[in-house]
C-alpha cells in the first residue's frame, strides 16, 4: 500500500545533491535542509499520493499544509537517512490530523450490564459479519452475548445470522421474516438483562442512501432498544464514498464509531485517513478477511505501520 507515496519520498535531485538536503545537528539529531522549493514539491507529491490513495481532496489539502509548516519551521527533527525522515514526516503529519481519542468496546462492556451495541450500514458492508466477529471476541471475554436478529427485511438475513450464532455458541434472538425489527431488539435486551455481564449486538438491515422508509425503521430500533454506541460498518473499497455515508448515518442516528470492513482487498487505504481526520469519531475495529479472527482492534499507528513500511 501506498507504494506510490514511498517513491515520491524521494527528491528529483541526484544522489549527491540529495545527501546534502540533510544535515547533522548538534551531532545527534538530522534536520532537514532542503530549500522551500523543495518543501513544496515534497508537500505537493504527498498531496497527490494521497489523493491516489483514495484520501479525499480537503484532507489531502490539510495534511499537505501540516506537512508544509512541519518542514518550513524545521518542526522536524529525527535522527536516520533522508527516507526515514521523510517518512517519520509523513506520519506525524497525518497522525497530527487523524488521531481521535480510542474506545475500548470490551472495557465499556465490563462497566455497563446489559451493554447494548446497534449495527447499521449499507447493504453487504459487512454489518453481519462484524457482529459475528464481535460476539466471539466477546463471549471469548467470559461475556454474555445475545444477538438480535433485527434485519427482518433481506431474504435469508435471519438464517445467516442464526448460523453465525450455532457456530460461534451464543443465543441469537429472531422473529419471522417481515416481523418487526425493533420488536426483535426489545426482546434481545429484555432477555439480556436477566443475565449478568451481558452484551447486546443489534443486526439490522442494509440500507441505501434513498430508502426513505429503512432508514425511518432505523431510527424506530434506535428508539426501542436504546443502544449504548451505534456502530456504522464502512466497506473500505468504498473509497471516498465511505465519508459521504458517514455523514448520512450519522445525520439520521447519530453515529458514535466506524468498522472498516475489507481492508484486505483494499490496495488504497486512503479511506480511513478521511474518516478520521473528516469525522473525529473513533474506528473500534477493522475486518481483515472473512474469519472471526479476521477482526483487529484499531490503533493509528497500526494503520500507520501498514500504510508506510
Ligand atoms: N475480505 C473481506 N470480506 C468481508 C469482510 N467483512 C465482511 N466480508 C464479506 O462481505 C460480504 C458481506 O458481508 P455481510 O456481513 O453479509 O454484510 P452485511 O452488511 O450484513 O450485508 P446486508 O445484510 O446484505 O446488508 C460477505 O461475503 C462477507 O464475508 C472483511 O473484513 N474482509
Ligand atoms: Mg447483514
Amino acid at each position: 500500500m501506498f507504494e506510490k507515496l514511498k517513491e515520491k519520498f524521494k527528491l528529483s535531485k541526484k544522489e549527491d545533491e540529495q545527501t546534502q538536503v540533510i544535515k547533522e545537528e548538534r551531532g545527534t539529531a538530522m534536520t532537514l535542509g532542503a530549500s522551500s522549493k523543495d518543501f513544496e514539491e515534497i508537500a505537493g507529491n504527498l498531496k497527490i499520493s494521497l489523493l491516489e490513495a483514495d484520501v479525499a481532496l480537503p484532507v489531502a489539502d490539510r495534511i499537505s499544509n501540516v506537512l508544509l509548516k512541519k518542514l518550513d519551521d524545521k518542526s522536524i527533527r529525527l535522527k536516520g537517512d533522508r527516507n526515514s525522515v521523510f517518512k517519520e514526516a509523513v506520519r506525524s503529519t497525518i497522525k497530527e490530523v487523524a488521531t481521535v481519542s480510542q474506545v475500548d468496546l470490551v472495557d465499556m462492556a465490563s462497566k455497563k450490564s446489559p451493554f447494548v451495541l446497534m449495527f447499521v450500514g449499507m447493504n453487504g458492508t459487512g454489518k453481519t459479519t462484524s457482529i459475528a466477529k464481535l460476539a466471539e471476541t466477546f463471549k471469548d471475554k467470559g461475556f454474555y452475548v445475545v444477538i438480535a436478529a433485527s434485519d427482518t427485511f433481506r431474504a435469508g438475513a435471519i438464517e445467516q445470522i442464526a448460523l453465525h450464532g450455532e457456530k460461534i455458541g451464543v443465543r441469537v434472538v429472531k422473529h419471522q421474516a417481515g416481523g418487526d425489527p425493533a420488536a426483535v431488539a426489545f426482546d434481545a435486551v429484555k432477555h439480556a438483562s436477566r443475565m449478568e455481564k451481558s452484551v447486546v449486538l443489534i443486526d439490522t438491515a442494509g440500507r441505501m442512501q434513498n430508502n426513505k422508509n429503512l432508514l425511518e425503521e432505523m431510527k424506530k430500533i434506535k428508539k426501542i432498544s436504546n443502544p449504548d454506541l451505534i456502530i456504522l460498518t464502512l466497506d473500505a473499497l468504498a473509497g471516498t464514498d465511505i465519508l459521504s455515508q458517514a455523514k448520512l448515518f450519522d445525520e439520521a442516528v447519530n453515529i458514535n464509531g466506524y468498522i472498516v470492513t475489507k481492508i484486505d482487498a483494499d490496495a488504497k487505504g486512503g479511506g480511513i485517513i478521511s474518516l478520521l481526520s473528516d469525522t473525529k469519531k473513533p474506528i473500534l475495529y477493522v475486518g481483515t478477511g472473512q474469519t472471526y479472527s479476521d477482526f483487529v482492534q484499531f490503533s493509528l499507528d497500526w494503520y500507520l505501520n501498514r500504510l508506510l513500511n
